[in-house]
């Protein structure tokens, strides 16, 4: 084979929503850039989550990009949550329509991005047999690898026994897959759990629900996206979407207008009552003081429990899907028909909150020193969330100093965009930014735009390596770890804070602080870029 050495402006890991918009963007500035995915095709996260009922828990004509106000205009959702193959649809038609397949590599994964010094550069490793020999070089090497993009597959013990088939919902098989006649046995329950029990239970035989936390799920309220409704939004889109941008989540739901603690319980029940009826996770802004005082929390939580209690029948299993945490300190689940699922005959929850799963065996599952047996077994055990992506490839900064090394106490990042010791390193919604605590598209967007106007400007000075310092990331990260500090959000066992995984350090990795987030952004640009070092 013969060795070509392959050299850009920049390389861009991942072809998700982060990674399509960055190739666009960075071409319309001049640089030459590369697009390196490990799918055979784009959309990201919604390549691989194909499992049963994967939908978006934002509204879908606010879940879509907003560059090009053509773009905008002409696609059109077909429901008010977009599922998993509409979204990708979207993918599809963004790549087709600003022709960015000729740019992307397919069906490769980074395995390594090293820094050499000396000429300022990163030298990209990949897993690809047809590019083994190439060597690929990038002025700046851009994460846009998603922050949940690298699935947690719990260690389970005999996992390698049992016999049946297996799944995860983050890595689902792209061929259908047909559960009917089968007995099922399902473990997790959150947001792709919620999603997909409804559609296993009715195809399978049985349906075995394995619960180590309980979750609070508000209805999707999932409907056709009336044509009328969807015309007026595009009529003044801008509007939408500049509203959107002053909430604290980016998404254009009523901001609250009083605290919980200052409302009668009238006031308190028909604003509660009203965010239900909205539905999705409009629910944690029906106060002021959700996420900051946890009596006012309670009320919520007291009020969410009601519900549960109102569709579930069985006493047993309403107490065992009510739960205690704190309202939103887990992301929100978002459902449709969740709970009345749990009234069918061939579905059972196992609560495993107190010894977790005992162990797989060839034939299913031991829990509660009882066996189940299973034709297959679903793991909706989420992901290594914001850092496990990351960390998973080899990257190395200055000096040879490792990733893995730099945030062995957990992530460090300047804006949740540099890392010091790395330059011309970029993350898309690293762990420090707002990231998964907005929606998550205009908060690509705006990361994407802000690197685009930073490597330009770069560029205008004659700068070859762009780094923060270590003061402007350590002040950041104690400001990250102050704005979650005052609220309720660091107070359970959440992948916000990776509790998830075993063995990762306890942080609050994204920064709450919508919009203000933005703004810093927009000022640090706007004054010459203090906390980074060009030269
Ligand atoms: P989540 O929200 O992380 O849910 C994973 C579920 O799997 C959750 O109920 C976990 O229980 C459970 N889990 C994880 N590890 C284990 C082990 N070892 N044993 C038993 N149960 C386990 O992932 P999702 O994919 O549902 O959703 C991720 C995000 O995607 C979501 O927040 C939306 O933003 C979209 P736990 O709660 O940790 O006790």
């Amino acid at each position: 084979m013969t060795q070509r050495r392959l050299d850009f402006d920049a390389v861009i890991v991942g072809a998700g929503f982060a990674g399509m918009y960055m190739l666009h963007r960075l071409r319309k500035l001049g640089f030459t850039a590369r697009v390196i995915e490990r799918g055979t095709g784009v959309g990201g996260t919604w390549y691989w989550n194909r499992y049963p009922g994967a939908r978006c828990d934002v509204e879908s004509m606010q879940y879509s990009y907003q560059f090009d106000d053509r773009l905008q205009q002409e696609w059109n959702w077909t429901e008010r949550y977009a599922a998993q193959t509409e979204i990708l649809a979207y993918a599809n038609h963004v790549a087709d329509r600003f022709e960015l397949r000729r740019d992307i590599v397919f069906s490769t994964a980074v395995t390594a991005a090293h820094y050499d010094d000396a000429a300022k550069r990163w030298t990209i490793t990949t897993d690809s047999p047809t590019s083994g020999g190439d060597t690929i070089t990038a002025r700046a090497c851009i994460m846009a690898t998603g922050c949940l993009s690298s699935t947690n597959e719990p260690a389970f013990a005999g996992r390698d026994a049992y016999r049946g088939k297996t799944y995860h919902t983050g890595r689902w098989p792209k061929e259908p897959v047909e559960f009917a006649g089968l007995r099922v046995g399902l473990i997790g329950t959150g947001s792709s759990a919620v999603q997909s029990i409804p559609l296993i239970a009715r195809q399978a035989r049985h349906l075995t629900v394995f619960q180590r936390t309980a979750n609070y799920v508000t209805p999707a309220h999932n409907a056709p996206l009336d044509d009328a409704h969807q015309r007026a939004i595009k009529a003044d889109y801008a509007g939408l979407r500049a509203r959107a941008k002053k909430t604290r989540n980016g998404i254009d739901y009523p901001i609250p207008a009083a605290a919980a603690l200052a409302s009668t319980d009238a006031e308190r029940q028909r604003q509660y009552e009203a965010r239900w009826a909205l539905g999705g996770l409009s629910f944690n802004g029906a106060f002021t003081d959700n996420l900051t005082d946890k009596r006012a929390n309670d009320l919520a939580g007291e009020f969410l429990r009601a519900k549960i209690r109102a569709v579930v029948k069985d006493p047993a299993t309403a107490t065992l899907l009510s739960p205690r945490s704190v309202v939103g300190c887990k992301r929100l689940c978002v459902d449709t028909g969740y709970y009345e699922t749990f009234n069918r005959d061939n579905v059972t929850l196992v609560d495993i909150s107190q010894k977790g799963i005992e162990t797989l065996t060839e034939t299913g599952v031991v829990a509660n020193g009882t066996a189940h047996a299973f034709d297959a077994i679903v793991f909706a055990t989420g992901f290594d969330a914001m850092t496990g992506t990351l960390l998973r490839m080899d990257i190395r900064g200055r000096g040879g100093c490792t990733l893995k090394d730099a945030w062995a106490e957990g992530p460090k990042t300047y804006l949740g965009l540099f890392v010091a010791g790395f330059p011309n390193l970029f993350l898309i919604t690293g762990p420090g930014s707002p990231s998964v605590l907005t929606n998550m598209l205009p908060s690509i967007e705006q990361h994407v735009e802000w690197i685009g106007d930073c490597l330009a400007h770069a560029r205008d000075k004659g700068a070859t390596a762009i780094e923060t310092t270590t003061a402007a990331q350590a002040a950041w990260v104690t400001k990250v770890n102050e704005l979650a500090n005052g609220t309720l959000l660091p107070t359970c066992n959440s992948w916000y804070l990776g509790a998830n995984v075993p063995g990762k350090p306890r942080v609050f990795m994204p920064y709450v602080g919508f919009p203000s987030y933005v703004e810093q952004c927009d000022a640090i640009a706007a004054s010459g870029y203090p906390g980074l070092t060009m030269h």
